[in-house]
């Protein structure tokens, strides 16, 4: 009797309460942040930032968000211990890349994986590198240069029903979006006036390749219920970063964070080039600036990963990814989830 408890501990020991894991941090020996989460080959695969753990000065360009490296973890439930599959990619090994590996994603296409990041060039110019691996859980070989035509932050690699790949890119401020409105760097790029449109995300169709933008990189609109613009001045809408696309029910949902309001928001087309209609909120403030996220399916539930600072007691570039449960309501609309009541 006392051994099969034993066996009966030791096999639970690697389990999460289910409760536990919508409240605490699923990786703590390590500070990790922007989750894009993927099902590949039957596990939950998250690809995040890694935080390292200094006290660089918090500015608004974000230069304590001062990453060097990515790890890539796997779940095989979504109670399960993530596990850590090591350093995938370093900024050593990206010719083109001096400093800043932010938000990350990945996606799947032929049987290669492809590892989206962005990085700092050594004019301090972000830009987005593609990488690939034989395995989702890399590690992953970087192209030497960064993809051509490409600016900003936050890649989200979107691979529609139909095969057709899409990336959408953009962030604001530290992320550099506002110095690409006419084509071309502007170091005095600023965001539109209060009473303007806000600036959307960017998109292009992928090639076959999964490595070059099929065309220039353009804006999306995010319209009203009423189909008029939201405006740079809405703060409490209007896209800051982290754009994340998803499919419901043939429904197309772009998910992002509202930056210095720190909302995580959706808006939602039937294309998925949008425009997209705004909808509401689906993650109210969490503790630290950032607020960032991925959206998916497993085994029948959807899921919000995102990250918040509780682990570090605060520290906006000492994050810690989460997991929560999403609920869609009977007419596609999603449920609000309050990061404190779960
Ligand atoms: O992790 C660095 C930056 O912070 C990300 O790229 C943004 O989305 C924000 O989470």
């Amino acid at each position: 009797m006392i051994s099969k408890l034993r066996i009966f501990k030791k096999l639970n020991s690697k389990l999460l309460d289910k409760a536990a894991i919508m409240t605490k941090p699923l990786i703590t020996h390590l500070y990790t942040a922007d989750p894009s989460a993927h099902v590949f080959e039957d596990k939950i695969y998250i690809y995040p930032s890694h935080d390292l753990d200094h006290n660089n000065i918090a500015d608004d360009s974000g230069d304590q968000y001062d990453m060097e490296d990515y790890h890539v973890f796997s779940m095989d439930a979504i109670n399960s211990v993530p596990v850590d599959h090591g350093e995938v990619l370093h900024v050593k090994d990206v010719p083109w890349a001096a400093k800043q590996m932010w938000a990350p994603d990945a996606a799947c296409k032929n049987g290669t994986y492809y590892f989206y990041f962005p990085a700092k060039d050594p004019d301090g110019i972000f830009h987005i590198g593609v990488a690939s691996s034989k395995s989702p859980a890399g590690p992953f070989k970087a192209e030497p240069g960064y993809i051509p035509g490409s600016f900003s932050i936050d890649p989200c690699s979107f691979v529609d029903d139909d095969g057709q790949a899409y990336l959408y890119i953009g962030g604001l401020w530290g992320g550099q979006l506002e110095r690409w409105q006419n084509g071309s760097y502007d170091p005095n790029g600023k965001e539109p006036a209060n009473d303007q449109p806000a600036l959307g995300p960017r998109v292009s169709k992928l090639r076959a390749d999964m490595c070059h933008l099929d065309s220039p990189l353009h804006e999306i609109k995010i319209v009203d219920q009423a189909g008029n613009p939201l405006l740079a001045g809405d703060h409490d809408r209007r896209f800051f970063e982290g754009v994340w696309v998803h499919k419901y029910t043939g429904l197309y949902y772009m998910s992002y964070s509202t930056g210095d309001t720190h909302y995580i928001v959706y808006a939602t087309s039937q294309k998925p080039e949008g425009p997209f209609v705004y909808q509401g909120r689906i993650l109210n403030p969490v503790l630290g600036w950032t607020t960032h996220h991925s959206i998916v399916e497993f085994k029948g539930h959807w899921y919000l990963f995102h990250h918040d600072a509780t682990l570090s007691g605060g520290v906006d570039n000492k994050r810690s990814v989460k997991v929560a449960e999403l609920f869609y309501n009977p007419d596609g609309t999603i449920r609000l989830v309050e990061p404190d009541k779960q």
